[in-house]
């Protein structure tokens, strides 16, 4: 008998867990170059279907191939292959440097490099990103200097946030990166609005929100599309679906509505999905969104599908939600390796040449790890005085922190 009257609802479930085998058969990858490149001011109705596929220029071969390839020199290739590597090397550091104890907490980027290093070089000197804790990419690939980050992380005397941020919640106006907040998808309304009131004083600064996948389902994260898509404000709507959110699988938070990109489409907004994987695929997505910002054509939403190869941060044990060997079996391989091969098959680079490159950038890295060190650790050397807790919050100190800072004695 049909169980008439008796209501139930659906736990959606990954497709495996720990001890099972990995299978990405589910994900659909469309061929490289076969998703065609529209003008920029494409009417948006006649993109909708770019919201279920995944626009990708390396194919299995190294080869760019398709409409959104051949944006970037060799030089800038190669410049990005660089980003990447230390970006990962810098990860591999201070991941072991909070398991000495130098600091209390650290986020890897491990599998995600090509988003935020592409996405910085499509951008302009005074755009602002809006990011989360995992596009340090945004810093490295603008000349950021690593040794400023790693004060940042030990909250040693030379940490420019004075220790009183989270390691690895960088701020940076001057790198177009806005101060990271912990509470996720408030990104979002800050990036809209920032981008609103940049075309309100007319002026030519574009901004971008990041946001991972498990963080749209915040409200902060729709209410920034109704103002984004009705204001037609100038800004890239970036989510970052690398599959998980701590240990809950990316179909939770996407609901039934397909995949992430679909969000837009309800709200008129172009909306992009691209493999995130594919250093050349993110570079001409985000030049073709953050065009159409700086043309008043107003925002995109672009959805880079990558993979969170790494645990969610230094506190998290992956091998309690997902097989170990998932990351090997994820189809869109891995960023670095795909650029490094694509490299090559233009013979400008080689097996050789990226060994020594990569032991050039351990010792690059290893360099500022040591300078900063001199300047302390967490538990080791020199700190912030505790008088600049007291400052730089309110423009003149109110009378209840300056008793506070006298009760203090410093
Ligand atoms: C508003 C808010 N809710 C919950 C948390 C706790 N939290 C920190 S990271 C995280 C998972 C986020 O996953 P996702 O958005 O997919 O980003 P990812 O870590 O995968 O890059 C959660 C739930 C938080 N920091 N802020
Ligand atoms: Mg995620």
């Amino acid at each position: 008998m049909a169980d008439a009257g008796m209501l139930r609802f659906h736990v959606p479930e990954p497709e495996v867990r720990p001890g099972g085998t990995p299978d990405f058969s589910n994900v659909t990858i469309p061929k490289a170059g076969s998703v065609p490149r529209p003008e920029i001011d494409v009417d948006p109705r006649t993109i909708r279907d770019m919201a279920f596929s995944i626009i990708r220029v390396l194919n299995r071969a190294g080869e760019a191939v398709g409409p959104w390839a051949g944006l970037l020199t060799d030089e800038e290739l190669l410049e990005g292959l660089r980003h990447m590597m230390t970006l990962r090397t810098f990860d591999a550091r201070m991941q072991m440097a909070q398991r000495q104890g130098k600091t209390s907490f650290y986020m890897q980027h491990l599998g995600e490099e090509a988003v935020s290093c592409a996405f910085r070089k499509a951008l302009k000197p005074g755009d602002m990103n809006f990011p989360t804790y995992r596009q340090a990419g945004l810093l490295i690939a603008d000349g950021y200097p690593m040794v400023t980050m790693m004060n940042q992380i030990y909250s040693n005397e030379a940490d420019p946030l004075k220790g009183r941020q989270l390691p690895i919640m960088y701020s940076s106006k001057e790198h177009g990166f806005f101060s990271i907040s912990g509470n996720l998808a408030t990104q979002y309304i800050q990036a809209v609005g920032w981008a609103m009131a940049s075309a309100i004083s007319k002026d030519s600064r574009i901004a971008a929100a990041w946001i991972g996948d498990g963080s749209t389902a915040e409200s902060d994260f729709h209410a920034a599309l109704v103002f984004a898509s009705t204001y037609k404000a100038p800004v890239v709507l970036n989510v970052v679906n690398n599959q998980w959110a701590i240990s809950t699988f990316q179909g939770i938070a996407r609901g039934g509505s397909g995949t992430f990109a679909a969000r837009g489409l309800g709200f008129g907004i172009p909306s992009l999905r691209v493999d995130g994987n594919d250093y050349l695929a993110v570079h001409a997505v985000a030049k073709w969104a953050i065009e159409r910002a700086r043309r008043n054509l107003g925002p995109t939403l672009v959805e880079y599908v990558t993979y969170r190869v790494g645990a969610h941060s230094s506190s998290d044990d992956p091998s309690a939600y997902r097989p170990k060997a998932e990351s090997d079996a994820w189809p869109l391989g891995d960023p670095v390796v795909r650029l490094k091969n694509h490299l090559i098959h233009r013979k400008v680079w080689s097996e050789d040449r990226h060994t020594q490159a990569e032991a050039e950038i351990l010792e690059t890295v290893i360099t500022a790890q040591k300078e900063a060190e001199s300047h302390g650790t967490l538990h080791a050397g020199g700190k912030p005085s505790t008088r600049d807790m007291f400052e730089g919050v309110y423009a003149e100190m109110p009378p209840h922190l300056r008793r506070q800072r006298q009760q203090a004695g410093v």
